[in-house]
């Protein structure tokens, strides 16, 4: 009896023990499921930047979807019609002579809906093919798990049949560049399967010689482009114990011990304008470094490498019993269970996200990230750059992920050249612009008609990520580097805008709030809030660039005298925000576009301190759209809610994104597929690191002259830790909260410098004395550029939304210095 008893209580201690370690911030985080994919939606992602692919997890059928991140329809050119400039301005006289359905129509006469004949409105982002693996009689088994540990980016799949148990454990090498998968068996001499390869691209063929299958493949047409990518998969098996058998178009093997297959994949692409590579001898150089090393060598190696920028962030909201669930059991019950561990997941699987799809010297992230099973995606699986391209990057400073935001910036670099073409032709501007769609051939003009394409601000808004970076590491060289590309952008700003009859303010017209429209079918515009907002940025950074590296005086003076004739923010007639110059909004509209809150996120122009009126329109405007819509805009709007001070609303936009997607693959409500991609829907990645940049932004923020640490802390997450998060100024902050209160803040500063810490809470400086803070924030990389005073409709009755006092401090930091702000003794 007392032995029993001693058991149980051991049990007990096992039990308590397991569960404990599982709420430890370290611990794997992974999704899991008891069953093979059904649908892509269900398939796995893995990916190394250049190469990806989508494990489904079949036991008698396996299939692995491949991507490359260059394997995109069409071949280089840009996408500029000709002779356009009179009809643009004509379209500027009907703007501002208060014509805006003939300037409407105008604009879909000279921008046709179809792209008309020698012009393309953009290339698709296209699949490789998918490698097949048969397992003959593995139809029935049993104790089957798959999954994806985003702590160390390996994904597993295992079962068992007859008593013998299979693995197969697969990533996509950060390390030799190439996808590795290894099946081994529990008993010698089990492994036996055969594989294949195919692909949904027209012109291909497929090969097994030398023990290896070859797929080869060029990419689509499309509009006036002929397809001219042209790649080469080649899958080589090692075999430990076995043999192989090479048959026509696949490779038979039978009774191996393990067998490691090496998917290795290269393309003609070069850059965006130079497809002479060579994809055989690029598959065979990553191939032919891959094969000689030890498996366990690389995937070690891989690890290391994913884990140099996963592990710098944890989070640990608390763990429930419904961690030990299968992830899609888990986003079916989050509504109606308590998960906050899920919210952790998913935003740490937006980190993983962007290690995968977002590496040094490759493509930046696209509309699918790098994950794409069809020849014609959605919307082309492209760069949509008048918010979801932006939002792909919202993680990337304040996550500690700052160098994957290296794709976008160049991407950034090659537009500024390409974006040359549609600023002279189009607008007989200097400088670069680029509308509100790119590709991998960096397309610069209008895409997709009037409607939709008649806005210049994509350049306006991509290089906002520059300063971003800039301002969170730094990074003067980077600066200088990028310089020339924010100067250009400015300078088609400086030239292209125009002076409105009415209030004489300068404005960029024709353009649009992305999207939306005012009247049925009548978005274009003069001024909208969006763009002059966007402007404000441009010039105001760049004019803090020129001072930052004492360049450009008399340019600058054009710039300042610009600056200050850009139209100031309005409150209109209901008390919200007004989307355009004029005061058009209606409190019924739900767009998923609010285009005209950029200003209080990403941007910094709204403020519950420096501008009280504008923080409760925009407020007002993001209660009147509503909460349910597509991921991407749930997203935005998680960000909004936390930059509102409000955590309650952002965490119900994060139980909405976390609500099982539709079926049906299209619509407007979004939220999450099993395998945790946000559903647009369809599947759309934007999302997903929306919702991650929100998460960080409701636990510190640091646009608005100082790091403002638990700003929107939900009821939910009443205790808690984060720690890596990284603000501007170079500050590394690690926060543990209790009761909803600060109890220790770590600080480390990489940069020095003033160190201006925003709380709800007093707190203290353990070993030192913490001042209160005095005046203007002396860190430059902190510093807020001054907005107009907003006008305010004489009809708007505005609800005064009260706002939680704060206490700042001010800490003088030196580089490499680490500081321990704890809760003042008062506040316990
Ligand atoms: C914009 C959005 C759509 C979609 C598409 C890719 O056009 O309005 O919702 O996200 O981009």
């Amino acid at each position: 009896m007392m032995i029993l008893k001693r058991l149980l209580i051991w049990c007990l201690v096992l039990v308590l023990w397991s569960f404990n370690s599982w709420s430890q911030s370290g611990q794997p985080l992974k999704l899991w499921y008891d069953k093979p994919a059904a649908n892509w939606n269900e398939a796995l992602p893995i990916g190394n930047g250049r190469l990806a692919a989508m494990i489904f997890g079949g036991t008698d059928k396996e299939r692995i979807q491949l991507n490359e991140e260059t394997v995109w329809s069409g071949e280089p050119g840009n996408n500029i019609i000709d002779n356009v400039y009179d009809s643009i301005q004509q379209i500027r006289g009907l703007i501002f002579e208060g014509r805006y359905k003939e300037a409407q129509d105008l604009s879909n006469r000279a921008f046709p809906r179809q792209a008309p004949k020698g012009i393309n409105y953009g290339m698709q982002y296209q699949p490789v093919g998918n490698l097949t693996l048969s397992f003959p009689g593995h139809e029935n088994t049993s104790a089957y798990t798959r999954e994806l540990n985003i702590s160390d980016a390996i994904s597993t799949v295992s079962y068992e049949v007859n008593d013998i148990t299979y693995n197969r454990e697969m990533f996509a090498s950060l390390n030799s560049g190439v996808i590795i998968m290894r099946i081994s068996a529990s008993k010698p001499g089990s492994v036996s399967l055969e594989l294949g390869i195919n692909t949904p691209q027209r012109i291909n063929s497929v090969s097994a010689k030398d023990k290896r299958l070859i797929l080869t493949g060029t990419s689509g047409s499309s509009d006036n482009k002929t397809g001219k990518v042209r790649f080469e998969a080649v899958v080589h098996p090692l075999l430990e114990g076995g043999k192989i058998v090479t048959r026509d178009s696949t490779l038979v093997i039978s009774g191996a011990n393990t067998v490691t297959l090496y998917i290795s994949i290269g393309t003609n692409y070069k850059n965006y304008q130079d497809i002479s590579g060579n994809p055989s001898a690029i598959a065979m150089k990553y191939l032919s470094a891959a094969l000689p090393k030890k498996y366990a060598a690389d995937k070690a190696l891989h690890t290391k490498l994913y884990k140099k920028y996963f592990d710098r962030v944890t989070l640990d909201l608390g763990t429930t019993a419904q961690a030990s669930k299968p992830t899609n059991t888990r986003v079916e019950e989050f509504s109606s269970t308590s998960d906050p561990q899920l919210v952790s997941l998913y935003f740490q699987f937006g980190r993983y996200l962007m290690i995968s799809g977002s590496q040094p010297g490759g493509q930046p992230t696209n509309l699918q990230g790098k994950w794409n099973e069809k020849l014609s995606p959605p919307w082309d699986s492209k760069y949509t750059i008048n918010i979801n391209t932006e939002m792909n990057y919202w993680p990337a400073e304040i996550t500690n992920l700052s160098e994957l935001h290296q794709p976008l910036f160049d991407m950034i670099k090659d537009l500024s050249i390409t974006g040359q073409e549609s600023a002279s032709k189009m607008y007989h501007a200097r400088g670069w612009n680029v509308h509100h769609n790119t590709d991998l051939w960096r397309i610069t003009g209008p895409v997709d008609g009037g409607f939709y394409g008649m806005w210049p601000m994509g350049g306006a808004w991509l290089t906002q990520h520059l300063w971003y970076h800039y301002i969170h590491t730094g990074d003067k060289q980077f600066l200088q580097k990028v310089y020339p590309i924010l100067k250009s952008c400015a300078t088609f700003y400086v030239d292209v805008l125009q002076e409105e009859p009415t209030n004489k303010w300068l404005v960029v017209a024709p353009s649009m709030s992305p999207e939306n429209s005012y009247q049925n079918s009548v978005g274009i515009s003069a001024g909208t809030t969006m763009d002059n907002q966007l402007v404000f940025d441009v010039f105001s950074n760049y004019i803090k660039a020129a001072a930052a590296l004492n360049l450009d005086k008399n340019f600058t003076d054009t710039v300042k005298m610009k600056l200050e004739r850009l139209p100031p923010m309005q409150v209109g007639q209901y008390g919200q925000l007004q989307e355009w110059l004029q005061d058009w909004d209606k409190p019924n509209d739900r767009h998923r576009h609010i285009s005209h809150l950029y200003g209080l996120f990403p941007g910094n122009q709204v403020s519950p301190y420096r501008s009280p009126a504008l923080f409760n329109a925009a407020r007002t405007s993001l209660i009147n759209r509503g909460d349910k819509s597509t991921g991407w805009s749930m997203g935005w709007k998680v960000n909004w809610w936390a930059r509102l001070q409000d955590g309650n609303r952002a965490y119900k936009l994060i139980a909405d994104q976390l609500t099982p997607a539709p079926i049906e693959e299209k619509g407007q409500n979004g939220g999450t597929y099993p395998n945790l991609f946000d559903a647009h829907p369809p599947f759309q990645i934007d999302g997903n690191f929306g919702c991650t940049s929100g998460v960080a932004e409701m636990l510190v923020q640091s646009h608005d002259g100082a790091i403002h640490v638990l700003p929107a802390l939900p009821d939910v997450w009443a205790n808690g830790t984060v720690k890596g998060l990284v603000t501007r100024g170079g500050f590394t902050i690690d926060i543990t909260w209790k009761d909803h209160k600060p109890l220790t803040i770590k600080i480390t500063s990489k940069l020095g410098g003033n160190c201006r810490i925003r709380s709800f809470d007093a707190l203290t400086l353990k070993g030192g004395k913490l001042n209160k803070a005095t005046g203007a924030n002396t860190n430059r990389l902190m510093e807020i550029a001054e907005i107009k005073q907003p006008l305010i409709s004489a009809k708007a009755k505005q609800e005064n939304v009260k706002v939680k006092k704060v206490v700042e401090y001010d800490l003088a930091t030196k580089a490499g210095g680490v500081y321990i702000l704890e809760l003042s003794a008062i506040q316990k």
